[in-house]
């Protein structure tokens, strides 16, 4: 998978090369290249945003240096990702979908957001014939300083159900959000007690119908408590 980010603070994407997508980077798994979008500016202050038509607070980013820089990038079948905190809510069924994706590109906003004629351009039909995909997603109900943090969550959320990318493809399986209103029961480890506190019994008791039973009714419980 190719993952293009744009950014102006193309440093705050530096974590995507630690630990596990790292290692899918030198693995060739995936490759990220992260961009920096004031390279497309065409003054000397480097100017990449401007007052909003009909007034009101904030700066809103030029539709032209989005343009100039997203252009060459949109190749055939991408998924063009506008971060936005007005966004279709992100979800594990949306990062299984983009992890079938052979191109996701990250339009990282900042200040009160693109230019939305950047959105509407992508949208047409000569981009949808070349099966270019605009999705304009949101990781939550709150307000970041910019896209940047949410897409790290979405590529961390996205690559890690690529095959191959994950150590123990197994952990996949039995994880949470995987059924619908499911969350992970509890897990526990050594040693048996710990500061007063025990491992339930039935873990130990090596009857796996029963620990399934159980883990099943305290991952409910869990998602209720949680709701
Ligand atoms: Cl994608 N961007 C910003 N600026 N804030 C957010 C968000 C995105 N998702 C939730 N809050």
């Amino acid at each position: 998978m190719k993952i293009d980010v744009i950014s102006i603070f193309p440093e705050y994407l530096s974590p995507l090369n630690l630990s596990l997508l790292g290692k899918a980077q030198s693995s060739g798994l995936v490759e990220i290249n992260v961009h920096d979008l004031r390279k497309q500016t065409a003054d000397n202050h480097n100017t990449v945003d401007d007052t909003p038509y009909g007034g009101g607070a904030g700066m809103v980013m030029l539709p032209e240096v989005w343009g100039k820089t997203l252009d060459p990038m949109l190749e055939e079948n991408s998924d063009l990702i506008i971060l936005t905190p007005a966004g279709k809510k992100f979800t594990q069924k949306m990062a299984e979908s983009f992890a079938k994706s052979s191109h996701l590109l990250f339009a990282c906003g900042r200040y009160e957001g693109i230019d939305d004629r950047v959105r509407q351009h992508y949208c047409q039909p000569e981009y949808q014939v070349k099966n270019i995909r605009v999705h304009e997603v949101s990781i939550g109900d709150y307000v970041l300083g910019g896209g940047e943090v949410a897409a790290m969550v979405i590529i961390e959320a996205v690559t890690r159900l690529i095959p191959g990318v994950l150590g123990n493809p197994l952990s996949l399986a039995e994880e949470s959000h995987n059924d619908e209103g499911y969350l992970e029961y509890p897990n526990f480890t050594k040693p048996q007690e710990w500061r007063g506190i025990a491992v339930p019994e039935i873990l130990l008791s090596g009857n796996h119908a029963e620990i399934a039973k159980w883990r099943k009714a305290q991952a409910e419980k869990r998602a209720k408590e949680n709701l």
